[in-house]
């Protein structure tokens, strides 16, 4: 027979943004004969949106042996991962026959949808099962960013609003970088944040790391690292503003014009409050920082402007996250960084003007007072469940004061099991429910207990738009760069085809191109959409980096801050008025639960912190074997704290607490601070058959609790490492 393998030449699509990582890249995707040949990626003008190195390894997680190919029904018991092939036909019905028989025997809020963050665009994404949900009367909906609720709460009540950042390119403008727990050479922060970071150093940017771990930037980046024990920077950030406010170093006259509450935290800072100063003393005891490393830092910082303090979201995913964020937005507005260029306001530091997919109103909700810029956690729980208790949730229900008795739980673009809290409480909770429909690319350790499972596409299977999560000029169309493999479709595919088994009409009245063209529109920037889309990437040309709250600091009369107050808010009214003595009005230091000075220290001696890892974006990418390769899961362990415990480099250790315990190699080092130990998030959790979990997944030992603000604590967390 001849040969009928005709090779067809080269093309380059133009794709990108593939997970949550905190960036959107360009995907720039060489395909012959309808395979992914090799990715590259942004090689045009300055500024370039480069991939990292899931980006180019993303041919291999397309054509994983592993990936979701048809869709299944459960076969064993629920959890154990044994599924039988069905058909489309089939799986819709079965999905729609369960959401009615729930939404007639129990009401639409028995539905609880659990959406995440796998797929960061527009249309192919989680908004169009919730759309579709909404349309069917509703559903029960989480509430809280795993990322980052601290600083949402903290954002909204000093400023109230979440846009907050500077474009990255404004870093070459400070003299000074405080990268307070902020990792931005592997945790992306904006996709070209490393790149101003290296030209603000070259142009002579000092840059000062605060963070438990020396990490890739402070070793690439920083000229100083100070070390701090997880959970006590508040306390560390509180005595910094002792030394400014007792040796008169603040900027009085932006405090005057544009604050208000400074004398309420004058009074606890300097302990007319409480009798207790917050002294670098004080702070030292509690933070492991010497009181002269706070003492110099606090002066550097108030008489070297402009400067930037950039609080990662780590540090306020603790047990009292947002005083963390509170306190940084004060020591910004202490110093008069704020509405400069070359300064921060430490604030959330969300993109302003970022599109939503309209997913409409959620008919169970009807009549919640507007839960948007609400600070009251208690309300929004009365309507919504908190990300954190989702298994406490389904375990209690109504009588545990959650909204509904929940039976069926809907997952899109999510891996909850392994990425919330106390994932062998999941376990438990997921028994419970009468049905589970899960979306997913892979066999994950939330998928493997569907009832349901639905495959999906991925990126370069579809047609996508992208903006950037923090401020930047710049979009993105991922081009659909081969047909969908076997028979996956996308969420946004999914609910079309749904829709009319439910009996919902008119759920969408535009295709594919119609949305993307809409959302291109709607930026405003964009002239030509057929030429976008062709480029791949629209980049606005920009005079100066945009600075957040220019206009309120340049014409305060005009442009008051939109909080109550029209001011800063150092002093919070509307926290006042929560009257909960764990929300202050003034950002305070409160100590941690499993924080250092927790008793349950005598059992569980060190603190854990879960790091985000290069290999992985949370928990996508952990089954790819070139990524693999770059980085073994391991748990991070001082040499002192190794020695003391016969652990040696490489070892098998235990990491455990009373929720759960994994075995995993120890990495013992000198960058990290005695008495820490750190394991990257995402990697799957793989219980033996005595449930211990080998696969590395930190969450089968953080609490399932949240801040009274909404955070998240993964790294609050106790636990004790011995050789395995
Ligand atoms: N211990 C600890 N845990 C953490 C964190 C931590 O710091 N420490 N960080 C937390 C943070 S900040 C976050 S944001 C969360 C993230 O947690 P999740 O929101 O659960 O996100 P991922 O882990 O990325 O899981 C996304 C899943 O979606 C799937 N997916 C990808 N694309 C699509 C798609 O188009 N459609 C569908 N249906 N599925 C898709 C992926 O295969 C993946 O399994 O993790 C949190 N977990
Ligand atoms: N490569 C990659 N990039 C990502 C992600 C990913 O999974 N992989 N995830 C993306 C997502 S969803 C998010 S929300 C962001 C998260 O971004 P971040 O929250 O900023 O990232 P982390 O790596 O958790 O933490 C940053 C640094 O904080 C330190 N740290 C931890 N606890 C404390 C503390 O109590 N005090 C201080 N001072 N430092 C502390 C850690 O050692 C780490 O160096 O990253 C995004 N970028
Ligand atoms: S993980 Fe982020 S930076 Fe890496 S390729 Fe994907 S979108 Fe780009
Ligand atoms: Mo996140």
């Amino acid at each position: 027979m001849a040969n009928r393998e005709i090779t067809q030449p080269e093309t380059v699509f133009m794709s990108g943004a593939c997970h949550d990582c905190g960036g959107k890249c360009v995907h720039k995707v060489h395909v012959r004969d309808g395979k992914i040949l090799r990715i590259e990626t942004d090689d045009g003008k300055e500024p370039q949106y480069r991939s990292c190195l899931k980006g180019r390894a993303y041919r291999q997680r397309v054509y994983a042996p592993d990936r979701l190919k048809f869709p299944m029904k459960r076969a064993g018991a629920r959890g154990e991962g044994k599924f039988q092939r069905i058909s489309w036909d089939e799986a819709l019905d079965t999905v729609a026959t369960e959401l009615n028989r729930i939404k007639e025997s129990y009401g639409p809020s028995a539905i609880l949808y659990v959406f995440g963050t796998g797929s960061p665009g527009l249309l192919h994404s989680s908004g169009a099962i919730e759309r579709l949900l909404y349309m069917f009367d509703g559903c029960t909906i989480r509430w809280g960013s795993n990322s980052a609720e601290g600083s949402r709460f903290a954002s909204r009540a000093t400023y109230g609003t979440l846009a907050t950042g500077h474009h990255r390119e404004d870093l070459i403008n400070a003299r000074l970088i405080l990268m307070w727990g902020w990792n931005p050479a592997v945790s992306t922060s904006g996709t070209n944040t490393s790149y101003y970071l290296a030209q603000a150093k070259e142009a002579g940017t000092r840059i000062i790391s605060i963070d438990p771990k020396l990490t890739e930037s402070t070793a690439v980046f920083a000229h100083r690292w100070l070390p701090i024990r997880p959970c006590t920077d508040t306390a560390m950030m509180i005595a910094m503003a002792y030394v400014i406010i007792k040796n008169n170093l603040q900027d009085q006259r932006f405090i005057d014009t544009y604050t208000m509450g400074f004398d309420q935290f004058k009074k606890y800072v300097l302990g007319i409050e409480d009798g207790i100063p917050k002294t670098p003393s004080w702070a030292e005891i509690i933070t492991g920082v010497p009181a002269t490393d706070i003492e110099n830092l606090a002066r550097d910082y108030s008489t070297t402007k402009p400067a930037v303090l950039m609080p990662g979201y780590a540090a306020g995913r603790t047990a009292y996250g947002e005083q963390f964020h509170r306190a940084a937005a004060t020591l910004t507005a202490l110093t008069g960084n704020i509405g400069i260029h070359g300064g921060n306001p430490a604030g959330h530091g969300l993109n302003s003007h970022i599109a939503r997919f309209p997913v409409g109103n959620n008919p169970v909700e009807r009549g919640a007072p507007s839960l948007d810029n609400n600070l009251d956690c208690a309300l929004r729980s009365r309507y919504k469940v908190h990300s954190a208790k989702i298994w406490d949730a389904l375990l209690k229900g109504k009588a545990g004061g959650y909204p509904a008795d929940f039976k069926l739980l809907y997952v899109t673009n999510s891996n909850c099991l392994n990425q919330y809290l106390n994932t062998n409480k999941g376990v438990e909770a997921l028994q419970k429910l009468e049905f589970i429909i899960v979306h997913e690319q892979f066999m994950s350790a939330t998928a493997k207990f569907a009832d349901v499972l639905l495959p999906v596409n991925t990126h370069l299977e579809r047609n996508e738009f992208f903006q950037p999560h923090y401020p930047d000029h710049y979009y993105i169309y991922g081009n659909k760069v081969i047909d969908s493999l076997y028979e996956t479709k996308s969420d946004f595919d999914i609910a079309v085809e749904l829709a009319p088994h439910l009996g919902v009409q008119n759920y969408s009245n535009n295709d594919e191109e119609e949305w993307l063209r809409e959302f291109v529109k709607v930026t405003g920037d964009i002239p030509d959409y057929d030429e976008f889309k062709k480029k791949g990437t629209y980049k606005v040309q920009i005079e100066e980096p945009a600075v957040a709250f220019k206009l309120q600091i340049e014409d305060p009369e005009n442009n008051p801050f939109p909080t109550p107050s029209g001011k800063i808010e150092i002093y919070s009214q509307r926290l006042a008025d929560l009257n909960h003595p764990e929300i202050p009005p003034i950002p305070k230091y409160i100590d941690d639960w499993e924080g250092p000075n927790d008793s349950l220290t005598t059992k569980y001696p060190l603190q854990l912190i879960t790091r985000h890892t290069r290999r992985r974006a949370n928990s996508c990418f952990d089954n790819i074997p070139w990524l693999k390769e770059t980085e073994p899961q391991a748990v991070t362990i001082s040499s002192v704290d190794a020695q003391a415990r016969g652990i040696n480099d490489g070892d098998q250790v235990r990491v455990s607490n009373d929720r759960g315990e994994l075995i995993i190699p120890a990495q013992v080092t000198e960058r990290i601070m005695p008495g820490v130990v750190d394991i990257g998030q995402g990697a799957w959790f793989a219980p033996d058959e005595k449930g211990v979990d080998r696969g590395g997944c930190p969450n089968v030992l953080s609490k399932d609790e949240h801040s009274p603000g909404g955070a998240f604590p993964y790294n609050t967390c106790l636990v004790q490492v011995e050789k395995a």
